[in-house]
């Protein structure tokens, strides 16, 4: 594969007006008839011939106007069809006929079968594999669908736009027609055809148009996506109330799958999804598994305006879809439950994937200038940082003046292919701010370290900060320029109250945002009547590591009683990971105690306690840094091991102490009536869940987790008394015993055993990876599916530290064998699987030289996908 830049951009020779497509569906042999209208763009020579992308497809007939054409006008390669002596200064139609195998498409891009039924993935770039296409998102055409195939296999026969019609033949087949009236890129073509299920409902939008809704599953499953249902409805009503944004079309459809490499796919008004992410009832899914549908089906459904009304011009863009898009959902989220504990679980998330990410040979900027494979800038800094670069813009504009550049974005651009720019531009066209200096987050890589300190003088009343920023280096990128960092913050005086500063200098300060934009700043604020404690990024209005040599007593303020609940929560887990840090060196300079601070033991005691904090909160206040967390922050020579012992022995400091309050909780009475899904609901659950938890810390014995095991009603409580059982106690015979029931429990359900798997994954230690190699000789485990390779193979790369980094460097061979395989079936999920070596340069030598070894093993396998290729060589570079 070649690097593609975004510097080469130039628009196509060829425009097309409208596509034409006939599928005649045979599950090896699928005939695609294509007709495009086009003509060639003003200005472009008449010599200049028409280059079509193309990847495993096997041409039958090429015509212009419908006249066949000689095999000497055109010339057909592997990746591309190039067609001569084109008409000029007309509209004509170029007819392009193709055969291709979706039984063979282990890949799962372009159009596969799952479990019988036809499907298609086509972003970004499997449109190709269906048909020769200029297939890039600035060529948006109107299409028209027929779907032709065997009546009895496929009575249901889907693609986007609203439907024409249907019929039978009479000799067996069926057809079904479909037209998109909206432009698109072929990115967002899709069919999906065969015997399926539906869930129907309707939504009636703003301004009283009729939406038909259908989400078509396997036969059985309907039942569990009532959910999925009622979340999508919830979206299109907040997208409406949010941002003004009303549905498009006549009917919306969502179909779930069992195979497919993505969450989801927000094709016009044919969404394709992961089924993990639309079932779901109180027996099979967890709190998160309901969270996660809620937010992936709005995700989705809002990509109609930002992604798909709106698309990107190139895939350099992606942020302008993706990190807009995460930002809707979030503030969806956030809008329908807790918003204060939402925050709090994206930013954990964000600093577990995202920092770590940029940390390492991965780090890329939110807006790239350069790839080889697309596939693999599907990465969380597209997604969850640029997700936060747009939330600081809400920041800086403030919510109403964002809101208009929103408003200007939609007016100006609908039905266009635009850039991160012309984004930007709105913003700055509505509100008169220069948004210049803020654009770097899109282009310079790595997360800002914003070191502080600060100085009182109590003469003058005055609170001095002096604040530096730097960006590390990054891959291609040495050397960077200041940020323009929103740093949401405030003052907190002695009795609990909080001051608004009379004055300020050295910098811009506004409604609680200070403005840092320079390398080094000193800020002067005037009018405070006695020393505050400072709280800094609240909200984590900037994705910083922040260097702040905050007292102990003010962290302790802080956690104690500020009124950013988000604040109280970052300043617990920095108490936290000050002691776990410290934990850390005394065991690896020999220690077999360690000392926790009494105040946070004492802090967390009172926390979990408090009934007057929402139960969700205390869950995530009793959610200590991870060991990946801790690992993150020591940041070179990570001895996994250690890490382990040390949060090990600072988890039963921090719990033997809270053994009563950690009791009540647990024999707390049941609530008695059917289960909701709901935030308040699951939040009770969560906080159950944590002091179990927790007691497996302080009570050496299995007893409670056995007990919640036999007792849980739902799946949230169910697995995660396994996981405390298999985590915690993975000796024991209850242990044992309860792996054994709940895979005969849930023999049938692939989706529970994913959690089956990943659990059993994700037992500490050396002896895991041969459980792993054992499990996937069960006839549960299927290699050709990506949610069983994650959740099995996946889930032990990424989040076994003490497993996949065993010492003899067993894990990182087994993963090379492993990604091997699977680059040969499926080269996106064998890349996605790879990523789990992201921070290998981190770990201590002894590791460091083991898993460079698995590397070098993988890139001098043969063949080797692109995407797999990118990622070794850019690990290893
Ligand atoms: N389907 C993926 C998403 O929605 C890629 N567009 O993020
Ligand atoms: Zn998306």
């Amino acid at each position: 594969g070649q690097v593609i830049h975004l510097a080469d951009y130039r628009p196509t020779d060829f425009v097309v007006e409208r596509v034409d497509l006939t599928f005649e569906l045979d599950p090896t042999e699928t005939l695609v008839i294509q007709r495009t209208l086009m003509h060639r763009r003003e200005g472009v020579a008449d010599d200049v011939p028409l280059v079509l992308d193309g990847d495993e497809l096997n041409l039958k007939a090429v015509a212009i106007d419908g006249n066949p054409i000689p095999e000497s006008q055109y010339d057909v390669s592997d990746r591309a069809l190039v067609i001569r002596d084109l008409p000029t200064g007309t509209t004509f139609e170029v007819t392009v006929e193709t055969i291709i195998n979706p039984e063979a498409n282990t890949k799962l891009m372009g159009l596969y079968r799952t479990n019988g039924t036809y499907c298609t993935q086509c972003e970004a770039e499997g449109f190709r594999r269906i048909t020769y296409f200029m297939d890039r998102p600035d060529v948006l055409g109107v299409y028209t669908i027929t779907i032709i195939g065997d009546g009895a296999a496929n009575p249901v026969m889907l693609s986007n736009g609203n439907f024409l019609g249907a019929g039978d033949y009479g000799d067996g087949r069926r057809f079904a027609a479909w037209y998109d009236p909206h432009p698109k890129p072929s990115y967002l073509f899709a069919l999906v055809a065969g015997d399926l299920g539906v869930v129907e409902d309707t939504f009636t939008t703003m301004s009283e148009r009729e939406v038909a809704l259908k989400i078509y599953v396997e036969h059985g499953k309907e039942a569990r996506a009532a959910y999925a249902m009622d979340a999508l409805k919830r979206s299109m009503t907040w997208d409406e109330q949010a941002f003004g944004r009303e549905y498009d079309l006549d009917i919306f459809m969502i179909v779930a799958v069992s195979d497919f490499n993505m969450g989801a796919m927000e094709n016009k008004g044919l969404n394709v999804f992961n089924d993990k992410y639309i079932l779901a009832d109180p027996e099979t899914a967890t709190d998160q598994d309901y969270a996660n549908i809620e937010a992936i089906v709005a995700h989705e459904y809002f990509h109609n305006w930002t992604g798909n009304r709106i698309t990107c011009r190139d895939w350099f863009q992606l942020c302008l879809k993706e990190g807009l898009t995460v930002y809707r959902d979030h503030e969806f989220s956030a809008d329908q439950r807790s918003r204060a504990v939402k925050r709090i679980a994206e930013v954990r998330h964000l600093k577990s994937e995202q920092f770590a990410e940029d940390s390492g040979p991965l780090a890329h900027p939110v807006r790239p200038t350069q790839f080889r494979e697309i596939n693999n800038f599907y990465t969380t800094t597209v997604y969850e940082k640029g997700s936060e670069v747009t939330r600081m813009i809400a920041t800086l504009l403030g919510r109403p003046m964002f809101r208009k550049g929103m408003d200007l974005y939609f007016e100006r651009h609908d039905g266009g292919a635009v850039t991160i720019e012309d984004f930007v531009r709105c913003f700055e066209d509505a509100s008169g701010r220069d948004l210049g200096q803020f654009s770097r987050w899109y282009h310079q890589a790595g997360t800002p370290v914003v070191t502080v300190s600060a100085r009182y003088d109590a003469g003058a009343k005055t609170l001095t900060m002096d604040v530096e920023q730097m960006i590390p280096p990054t891959p291609g990128q040495q050397v960077k320029e200041p940020m323009h960092i929103p740093l949401a913050m405030g003052f907190i005086l002695d009795n609990g109250t909080e001051v608004q500063p009379t004055g300020v200098s050295g910098g811009e300060y506004a409604d609680g945002v200070l403005h840092l934009t320079e390398r080094t700043q000193s800020i002067t604020f005037e009018g405070i009547s006695s020393r505050p404690v400072l709280s800094l990024n609240r909200g984590f209005s900037a994705p910083i590591n922040l260097h702040y040599d905050m007292p102990v007593e003010d962290m302790v303020q802080i956690a104690r009683h500020d009124s950013d609940l988000f604040s109280r929560w970052q300043a617990i887990n920095q108490l936290a990971l000050r002691d776990l840090l410290k934990a850390v060196k005394e065991m690896t300079a020999g220690a077999t105690q360690v000392a926790v601070d009494a105040e946070l033991i004492a802090i967390l005691r009172d926390s979990i306690s408090d009934d007057s904090l929402e139960p969700a909160f205390r869950a995530q206040i009793m959610a200590l840094p991870s060991e990946a967390d801790i690992a993150r922050e020591i940041g070179k020579d990570i001895d996994p091991e250690m890490i382990h012992a040390a949060r090990n022995a600072v988890m039963a400091a921090v719990t033997a102490p809270a053994g009563t309050v950690l009791a009540d909780i647990l024999d707390a009475p049941r609530r008695v009536g059917s289960f909701s899904p709901d935030a308040a609901s699951a939040g009770i659950r969560a906080l159950r869940n944590a002091a179990l938890t927790w007691m497996s810390y302080c009570e050496p014995s299995p007893d409670r987790a056995a007990k919640a095991f036999a007792e849980a009603d739902n799946m949230t409580e169910l697995a995660h008394a396994l996981s405390v059982l298999a985590h915690r106690f993975s000796e024991t015979e209850s242990a044992k015993q309860a792996v054994a029931a709940f895979g005969d429990r849930f023999a049938e359900n692939a989706l529970v055993l994913d959690k089956w798997f990943s659990i059993q994954a994700t037992v500490p230690g050396p002896a895991t990876l041969a459980s792993v190699e054992a499990l996937m000789q069960s006839p549960r485990f299927a290699a050709g599916n990506p949610n069983r390779l994650r959740s099995l193979i996946g889930s032990f790369a990424m989040a076994n530290p003490t497993g996949f980094h065993r010492k003899d460097g067993a894990g990182y061979a087994f993963l090379a064998n492993q990604i091997i395989a699977i680059d040969k079936r499926n080269p996106q999920v064998a890349a996605r699987i790879l990523t789990s070596m992201r921070s290998w340069r981190s770990l201590e030598s002894t590791r460091a030289g083991l898993a460079r070894n698995a590397l070098v093993t993988i890139g001098a396998a043969s063949p080797l996908s692109t995407d797999v290729r990118d990622l070794v060589d850019r690990m290893l570079e």
